[in-house]
């Protein structure tokens, strides 16, 4: 479709999706409004003042790039090459992401990167409302209710298509279910998280390696951190909600003391960084981690789901923010390409769902991959050889993270070439303990019989 003047897409949320997507649509000459119910963070900063940092990495870049963001957000992030690993005796080891320094993921601040991207949306010619917060959806007057949360007064704003990208919490999503069953189903994970904070150091640095993403598995669960440029770093704990079989977990800590004495007996290298431990445990909420999963996102040509909205996800690929802005590109692509928004959305819908359910599903998976096998010896062999076999066939064998993380292959073909290597590196290295033991010559056929050529 042509851009029409007639037509003003409406979209909820100002999050990371919406605006980029205010940004992409208002650039390819739409009139776009964007209704979000927080206050302006350009004004009143974002997230009282908290660094909270996100994993960058290809998939969110190349979309940036798309709307000519990606050099101002690189200015402001820290590379980060590979995992620090803090095994439970106190030594630590990088394992790097990819090959060289061409293949690292960046870690970026949120409320940065959000004002960068309001900011693009209003230069594109979108128009910005805040203390809107969606409440309710007439689809058949096609009418939308927002209330400004200050003083809960109420406006109706008529829409022709209204876009979703108001996170796993959407009011639009309750609308549209209110008329068409979505098939929504919410999986909890049964784990929780919490945010804490190592500060600068005394000369100003960063008190351990600043570009790595740390993380100190501990079998059930897990401790992460994520440099920020103002060189502190933001430490997550993974940790079930309960405690099972001698593992701990959030509802057997209930006061400072219990959390002190996990973090001193399991992770006490990063405790001795965290000064702030009482005031941080104390002030940070428990998050909730879940999956969300859709049947339809889209109700005809009047709404449309993406992002958390369509397809929340647990954190532990990295790639929630990455995936929605994947969302945002391929949408706006659509909506060019189709001869009318009911066409634009279905086909949306087709080309990104089953890609949102492949990411959702390893994204799960590296759950279990950061907390317990990252220090495992078969999964260590396995990983020695995966890397050999990325050298020896660059184009045939391109490790799963690889896939997810510096490619933009669809997620579920990296999901099933993932499936077929971890066949072929569990045959390779049967009855060996080292690399070196592997047949290559027998292991190289097989890689050409299994895994043709990846162009992308
Ligand atoms: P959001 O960014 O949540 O934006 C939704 C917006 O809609 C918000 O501004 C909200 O205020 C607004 N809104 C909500 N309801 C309404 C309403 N009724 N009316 C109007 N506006 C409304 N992803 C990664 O790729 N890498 C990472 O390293 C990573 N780390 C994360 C760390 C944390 C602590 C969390 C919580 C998430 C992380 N994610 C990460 C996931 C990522 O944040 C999300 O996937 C991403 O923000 C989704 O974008 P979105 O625009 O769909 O939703
Ligand atoms: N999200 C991330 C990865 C993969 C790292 C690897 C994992 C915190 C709430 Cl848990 C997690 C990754 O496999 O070595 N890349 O980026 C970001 C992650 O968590 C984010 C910071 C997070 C939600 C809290």
């Amino acid at each position: 479709m042509k851009p029409r003047h007639d037509t003003t897409l409406t979209i909820a949320g100002a999050g990371l999706a919406g605006a980029l997507l205010a940004a992409l649509l208002a650039r390819a000459g739409w009139r776009v409004e964007v209704f979000e119910k927080r206050a302006d963070p350009r004004q009143v900063g974002y997230e009282g003042g908290r660094s909270i940092n996100l994993a960058l990495a290809e998939r969110g870049l190349h979309a940036l790039r798309q709307a000519g963001l990606h050099e101002a957000v690189l200015a402001q992030a820290v590379m980060m090459r590979g995992r620090m690993v803090h095994f439970a005796d106190g030594h630590t080891a990088l394992q790097r992401y990819g090959k060289d320094d061409s293949e690292v993921i960046w870690s970026v601040h949120r409320g940065r990167l959000n004002l960068l991207l309001l900011d693009a949306a209003e230069a594109a010619g979108a128009k910005l409302h805040f203390h809107a917060r969606l409440d309710g959806v007439d689809f058949t007057a096609k009418k939308a209710r927002f209330i400004d949360d200050r003083d809960g007064s109420v406006n109706t704003h008529a829409f022709n298509v209204l876009i979703g990208a108001d996170g796993a919490g959407s009011a639009l999503r309750g609308a549209m279910g209110a008329i068409t069953p979505l098939g929504e189903r919410f999986e909890s994970l049964g784990h929780g998280y919490k945010e804490l904070e190592i500060p600068p150091a005394a000369d100003g640095g960063f008190r351990i390696e600043a570009n790595a993403l740390h993380i100190w598995p501990r079998g059930r669960y897990m401790c992460i951190a994520l440099p920020n440029t103002e060189r502190t770093f933001t430490v997550t704990l993974f940790l079930p909600q309960h405690a099972a079989d001698g593992a701990p977990g959030f509802d057997a800590l209930p006061d400072l003391a219990a959390a002190r004495a996990l973090f001193a007996h399991d992770f006490p290298d990063a405790l001795a960084q965290i000064p702030q431990f009482d005031a941080d445990w104390s002030a940070h909420p428990i998050g909730q981690l879940a999956t969300l999963y859709l049947d339809r996102w889209h109700l005809d040509g009047r709404a449309v789901l993406l992002g958390d909205a369509a397809h929340a996800m647990v954190p532990f690929h990295g790639q929630g923010m990455n995936c929605a802005f994947e969302d945002c590109v391929a949408l706006a692509r659509h909506i060019a390409d189709a001869t009318d928004f009911a066409t634009a959305f279905a086909a949306f819908q087709a080309q990104r769902l089953p890609n949102a359910r492949a990411i959702q599903q390893m994204a799960l998976e590296n759950y279990l991959e950061m907390r317990d096998r990252v220090d495992d010896a078969d999964y260590l062999l396995q990983r020695d050889l995966e890397r050999l076999l990325a050298q020896r066939h660059p184009e045939r064998f391109v490790p799963r993270y690889a896939m997810v993380t510096f490619r933009r292959v669809p997620y579920a073909t990296a999901l099933e070439r993932g499936r077929v290597q971890r066949e072929l590196l569990i045959e390779a290295t049967r009855g060996c303990a080292r690399v070196e033991e592997v047949n290559l010559d027998a292991t190289d056929a097989l890689v050409r019989a299994r895994l043709p050529p990846l162009d992308a």
